[in-house]
């Protein structure tokens, strides 16, 4: 049994509403007591009563105050919302008198914590609602969307499915191996079985790179000398003037962030530092720091000057980030050409300039193709989307590829059925069906107050 916790749900700030809720066993007798309209006790479920909050006979506030009983609420417990006129002193007050009253202050995520130990909604369930609070895009917000409504969930417990009748006629074939009416199973007989759920999984795991994409975006690092225009493709990109430019070199010493949407997926830009060798303390600081965010970033633009030679020092650059998603953008087109560009050994090389938005449309198109952006349209959206999610999908495909082992070499089915129940388990704790308290404290510490 659980104890009586209450939260602000609200934005605490200056707004016309602000909520406060209450959930667990003594929920309504609390509001109920520092309530004055009709007696929430003896009133209907699911209905909202007018009234005030009072503290003794002092009046605190005017308030409509939802009564929902248990079982059909957000946590499956008795559940209050109190409206109350927005403020933060109004608001505060009301918490605290419910704290005095005896509730707890709740934890943050703790009344969806409750939703899913209460059985309500399972672990894609509460992890996607944390996303869809979270989204910033169209896209993200429909991906989350997808989550709570359970067609994530159905997806996986399909293929658990799969695996629970593969089980099931192993064990009849174990357990009562005189029953005609059973199928014989052979290791032939499973093996088409097991290689299609290992598609099933395989195709999940090629989608949720997709759903990475959705949830986190690309983050997209612009690199390159001093002064070639870096901090003017992000101003451009972002129609705002957000990094400063001059035409000093080393003008960009700290980065510089912003953020565009392309195709429905959000592009992190970050602007760097022009790398050079540099005896200035604080441009080297800088500089190192562009290196690092070289390597985190999932794009790197590296921008060069149309109208100047190509350095060593930018060769160099393109032959140490082979192994990244790589365009090498060639600014400053509308001035006349000095690069040698057939010396540049890069598959995307974009030209443009930072003049006109119009102008970046052929590096738009290149970041479009390389990361597929206009296929990952939103038809199912059945993607998973968090790295924990992902890696349990990548455990369960290992137990299918031992079980396929297995089956070469011929062993006997029943001991095929520990791979098989490995892999339902591992899909199983995707879902929450098996769970650590603190996997649980990891998920909803990340959640809002109140929620
Ligand atoms: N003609 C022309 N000039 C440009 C273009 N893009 C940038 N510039 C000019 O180039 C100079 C340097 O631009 P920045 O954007 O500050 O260059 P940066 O790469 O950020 O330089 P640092 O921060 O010093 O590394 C400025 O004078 C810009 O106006 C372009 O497309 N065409
Ligand atoms: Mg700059």
């Amino acid at each position: 049994m659980f104890d009586t916790i209450c939260a602000i749900s609200t934005a605490l700030g200056v707004g016309a509403i602000s909520i406060i809720r209450v959930t667990g066993p003594d929920s309504i007798k609390l509001v109920n007591e520092i309530f004055k309209g009709k007696n929430l006790e003896k009133v209907e479920s699911h209905t909202i009563n007018y009234g005030y909050i009072i503290n003794n006979e002092e009046i605190v506030d005017e308030v409509l105050v939802s009564i929902m009983k248990s079982p059909k609420t957000y946590t499956k417990e008795d559940l209050v919302e109190i409206n109350c006129h927005g403020g933060i002193n109004t608001t505060n007050k009301i918490l605290e008198l419910l704290l005095i009253k005896g509730a707890r202050l709740a934890e943050p995520g703790e009344f969806t914590k409750r939703a899913f130990l209460n059985g309500r909604i399972d672990l894609i369930e509460a992890e996607s609602i944390g996303d869809l609070i979270n989204s910033e895009t169209d896209k993200s917000r429909k991906l989350s969307l997808n989550g709570v409504t359970g067609n994530i969930t159905n997806l996986i417990n399909t293929i658990r499915q799969k695996l629970v009748s593969i089980s099931a006629n192993i064990e009849v074939n174990i357990d009562y191996p005189e029953y005609e009416d059973a199928v014989n199973l052979t290791n032939e007989l499973i093996k088409p079985k097991i290689i299609d759920i290992k598609k099933d999984l395989e195709n999940l795991l090629k989608e949720s790179a997709n759903g990475k994409l959705i949830k986190n975006g690309i983050d997209v690092a612009i690199v390159g000398k001093p002064n070639v225009g870096k901090s003017s493709l992000l101003n451009t990109l972002l129609e705002e003037e957000k990094a400063i430019v001059t035409n000093i070199a080393g003008t960009t010493r700290d980065i510089v962030e912003g953020k565009l949407i392309l195709n429905g997926i959000m592009l992190n830009l970050i602007d760097t530092a022009g790398i050079r060798k540099t005896n200035n303390l604080v441009e080297q600081i800088g500089v190192n720091k562009s290196k690092k965010i070289i390597e985190k970033a999932d794009l790197v633009i590296l921008v060069l000057n149309y109208n100047d030679k190509i350095s060593k020092e930018e060769l160099d650059l393109i032959e140490s980030l082979k192994t990244k998603n790589l365009i090498v953008y060639i600014n400053k087109n509308d001035l006349t050409k000095k690069i040698d560009d057939k010396k540049l050994n890069c598959k995307n090389i974009v030209y443009g300039n930072t003049n006109e938005y119009a102008n970046l449309k052929k590096l738009k198109d290149k970041i479009t193709e390389i990361f597929n952006l206009e296929q990952i349209e939103t038809s199912n959206m059945n993607y998973l989307s968090n790295s924990r999610q992902i890696s349990l999908v990548k455990k369960a495909l290992l137990s299918l590829d031992n079980c396929l082992e297995q089956i070469e070499n011929n062993i006997e089915i029943d001991l095929l059925a520990i791979d098989i129940k490995e892999c339902y388990d591992l899909l199983g704790e995707i879902i929450g069906n098996t769970y650590k308290d603190e996997l649980l404290d990891e998920i909803f510490e990340n959640f809002c107050l109140g929620k």
